[in-house]
């Protein structure tokens, strides 16, 4: 593939000459001819070169040092764009932009083109990206595994204001950064049965037979980190079928049945399933869960028994299994499975390395996030591992827990790794939980309702096993690449020291008064809001002025995270500039990003309300500038790098006790938006750093929220004691905005005649005075300026470096190995 490159130097004119060969002889273009594409895939591979370089220096410093490696296991990796992410990481940034220049090209549109990788949903999938990242930063030893999926998640348009899902084919045309490793392909089974064997002395033995065999192609992703020698990978794993297995089908001629398993087989790694934060239940999920993590798993023993002459029962000495959420919690049993039936250890001793080797992070509370599987679904397509599993449930009621609370089958029930409430399920979390020797909560708040609410009967078994975890994101993502002009001022005045240690943001304090810094501040603002703008007449066609105040909410859209509270307190101020038409208003523009689960039919209802709420305050020649609506499509990483550096207000307004961290928050108040919250998830934390004048809390705590769900919530009682709230929602839910009443009634009968699960009623008050209070502070440019810069200069914590070592230090006990 690679052309036999002279010189794989840093210059500009050695970047040039790369890319050059790459035009010419691996896309076989002529420099004169060749397309946006190719200029954009030979940028790309030249980068690919040096980075790979690097690459293989790190894996035989790793191979001959016998590092201790972290392993991290997750479904989802939301990577966004990796070129200019690289460039900077290594920096070839201004290099390249020579390099192109000298070619007539510009970089900045070649970085536009590029597609974004989309593999994940949410917070969990990017948060896994920001790890990456943050591991090779610091110099940490890891591997990423996960699933080479065809389709990421889906590419949203709107149709008269709904939602329309198109496939995301990311991966069409190839792309320059993956590269497949055939010769680490992996086998694996599924379903089949269990029998016993007796082996010669007589004993029994039980064994996985029958059963459908699938190939898993890995696909590695190189993982550039800032300013670091260490390279790791994201091994990706693609289904094939298994050709042995169709040679049968194939010699009895039946051809095109031949094919039919092969398509059938590689449905597997098809596509993401679409669900932030709701289980599915379907055998194919369950399929895709197994067969990464049992690729995976072989993967890591392969290199544990090739790479360091050790027995087994050290493997937790060189690999620890970081579980990104249950959903590759099957790890568990397969590692067991792995152990017992094909290594023949004695079970106890699999048992203490499994403990030893896992651990598990956990990310939301929400009840219908925890898997469960049918015991029958599960028995079907693992066998083998369905036995695994109620044998370490067994072992667990009849041991620790039996010992701690002898006969007491209530607290047996509810530790039990099987649901038997209503038909069998197996409990994933119980599982990992179980099979790992920490389990981390993503933020304060959520470590202690783990520790408190879902978790606490283990808690009170094995207090030590828990711990807290706080988020954080990668600054050289989220401030060096989507706020160069930003990081920029920042280096200029405390200088450089904070990329590497945020924080050293800190030093910024000192300029906050300073008028000459802060106008700066704001004119970096000011300028990200005009590309804004200019995106939002682009994509929305409607005009808005970067006068206006910026107040984005962008995030999955889900109940929990309160859009409609947003709506609500939207087509109040609506009313109130009507009928009020000479009060003291700052004009806003509201700016909303999400996407709905093809299948939550509620929160395309909120879009379609949000959507048809803009379409009507839009074009009211009665508002004018004051208000503006903006639903932008397809939000994801790189829409979320242009919105960020423009927003003025961030809204982060979770139900108490819903929001496990969140991450988004600590993008926004990074990039010096301040933020309108709850005491939810890591705003708590952001309060803390920031101070309570710096940030606009609002809202029922944690134990409100209990108290009145115990007392019997009624949001009737505050639809008929507000005037607004009840002619705001009578308003929405009338045929004012669509032209049918009918339209939003799922929207109202969530909020009145369903009970208000999230508490909009009970807290559209104590947000409405909330944002009274950023009117105010907004009209005063001086102190709202200082309080963002403020935020920028706190938000030193929230870096992932920072988390990451937390996790390398509390959790893995793994050591930095600096690559020279
Ligand atoms: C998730 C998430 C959780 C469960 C499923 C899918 N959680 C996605 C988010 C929290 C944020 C937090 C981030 C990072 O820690 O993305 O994690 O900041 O507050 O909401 C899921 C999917 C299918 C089945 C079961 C669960």
């Amino acid at each position: 593939m690679t052309p036999p490159s002279s010189d794989l130097g840093t210059s500009a004119e050695a970047l040039e000459h790369s890319i050059l060969n790459h035009i010419r002889f691996t896309l076989g273009a002529y420099p004169k001819s060749a397309s946006d594409n190719d200029w954009w895939t030979a940028t790309c591979l030249a980068v690919r070169d040096r980075v790979m370089e690097a690459a293989t220096r790190s894996r035989s410093l790793h191979r001959d040092q016998g590092v201790r490696r972290v392993h991290y296991f997750s479904l989802e990796y939301l990577m966004g764009r990796l070129l200019e992410n690289n460039l900077r990481n290594c920096g070839l940034y201004d290099a390249a932009r020579t390099a192109l220049q000298n070619q007539g090209r510009s970089l900045e549109q070649l970085l536009e083109a590029e597609p974004d990788m989309g593999l994940g949903n949410g917070g969990l999938g990017r948060l896994a990206a920001c790890f990456l990242d943050s591991l090779s930063s610091q110099n940490l030893p890891a591997i990423g595994y996960g699933i080479h999926y065809e389709f990421g998640l889906f590419r949203q348009e709107f149709v008269n204001g709904r939602q329309v899902e198109h496939p995301d084919a990311w991966v069409r045309d190839g792309s320059p950064w993956k590269i497949a490793r055939p010769s680490y392909r992996q086998r694996v089974k599924l379903y089949g049965r269990v029998e016993n064997r007796f082996d010669d002395a007589g004993n029994s033995k039980r064994v996985w037979v029958d059963g459908k065999c699938l190939l898993g192609l890995p696909w590695d992703i190189p993982i550039v980190g800032y300013d670091s020698h260490t390279i790791n990978v994201l091994r990706l794993w693609q289904a094939q079928a298994d050709e042995d297995f169709n040679f049968q089908v194939f010699n009895e001629g039946s051809y095109i049945e031949a094919l039919r398993e092969k398509a059938i087989a590689e449905t597997v790694s098809k596509v993401l399933y679409p669900n932030d934060a709701t289980e599915s239940g379907k055998e194919l999920r369950l399929v895709q869960q197994y067969f990464f993590v049992a690729c995976s798993l072989a993967d890591m023993l392969r290199r544990f028994k090739n790479g360091y002459s050790l027995p087994l029962r050290e493997l937790p000495a060189k690999a620890a299994i970081q579980l990104n959420d249950t959903h590759p919690a099957v790890a568990i049993a397969e590692l067991m499975r792995i152990l017992v039936d094909e290594e023949d250890l004695p079970w106890d001793e699999a048992w203490s390395i499994c403990q030893r080797t896992f651990s598990y992070t956990n990310h939301t509370l929400l009840p219908e996030a925890l898997e469960m599987w049918s015991v029958g679904l599960f028995g079907r397509v693992l066998p083998r591992h369905l036995e695994i599993i109620y044998q370490i449930n067994a072992d667990f009621l009849n041991g620790p827990v039996e010992a701690r609370w002898p006969g007491d089958d209530h607290k047996k029930r509810s530790l039990s790794l099987i649901d038997e409430r209503g038909g069998k399920f197996v409990r994933m979390a119980h599982l990992s939980v179980l099979g790992s020797h920490h389990t981390n909560g993503v933020a304060a708040l959520h470590t202690r309702l783990l520790q408190e609410r879902l978790f606490n009967d283990f808690h009170q078994l094995f207090p030590e096993r828990f711990v807290n975890v706080t988020n954080g994101v990668t600054f050289h993502r989220w401030l060096d690449v989507c706020n160069p002009q930003l990081a920029a001022l920042i280096t200029e005045s405390i200088g450089e020291g904070w990329r590497k240690d945020s924080t050293q943001l800190r030093k910024l304090e000192a300029l906050a008064d300073n008028a000459a810094f802060a106008q700066r501040y704001r004119d970096i603002k000011r300028s990200h809001k005009v590309v804004l703008s200019r995106i939002i007449e682009q994509t929305c066609g409607v005009k808005t002025s970067p006068d206006a105040l910026f107040d984005v909410q962008i995030k999955r859209l889900h109940e929990y995270k309160r859009q409609h509270l947003n709506l609500l307190h939207i087509v109040a101020l609506y009313r109130e500039i009507l009928n009020n038409p000479n009060a003291d208003f700052h004009p806003r523009v509201f700016v909303f990003g999400a996407k709905a689960a093809p299948g939550y039919y509620l929160a395309k209802n909120i879009i379609h309300a949000i959507n048809s709420l803009a379409a009507k305050v839009n074009h009211d020649p009665r508002v004018g500038d004051k208000l503006k609506v903006v639903f932008l499509p397809n939000y994801g990483v790189s829409l979320a790098e242009k919105i960020i550096p423009a927003a003025d207000l961030s809204e982060q307004i979770s139900t108490a006790g819903k929001e496990a961290s969140g991450t988004g928050n600590m993008k926004l108040a990074l990039n010096g938006a301040l933020t309108i919250g709850t005491l939810d998830g890591a705003n708590v934390e952001i309060a803390q750093e920031v101070g309570d004048e710096n940030i606009f809390i609002f809202g029922l705590t944690v134990e409100q929220v209990t108290d009145l769900k115990s007392r019997g919530y009624n949001p009737w009682e505050y639809y008929w004691a507000n005037e607004t709230l009840r002619e705001s929602l009578d308003w929405l839910s009338s045929d004012a905005f669509t032209g049918n009443a009918a339209d939003f009634k799922p929207l109202r009968d969530s909020l009145l005649e369903h009970g208000d699960p999230y508490l909009c009623l009970a807290d559209f008050d104590s947000y409405a005075k909330a944002q009274a209070r950023v009117d105010a502070a907004y009209k005063d440019p001086q102190r709202w300026t200082r309080m963002a810069i403020l935020n920028t200069a706190r938000m030193g914590f929230f870096s992932s470096d920072r988390t990451i070592l937390q996790y390398a230090r509390e959790i893995w006990d793994l050591p930095q190995v600096i690559v020279p």
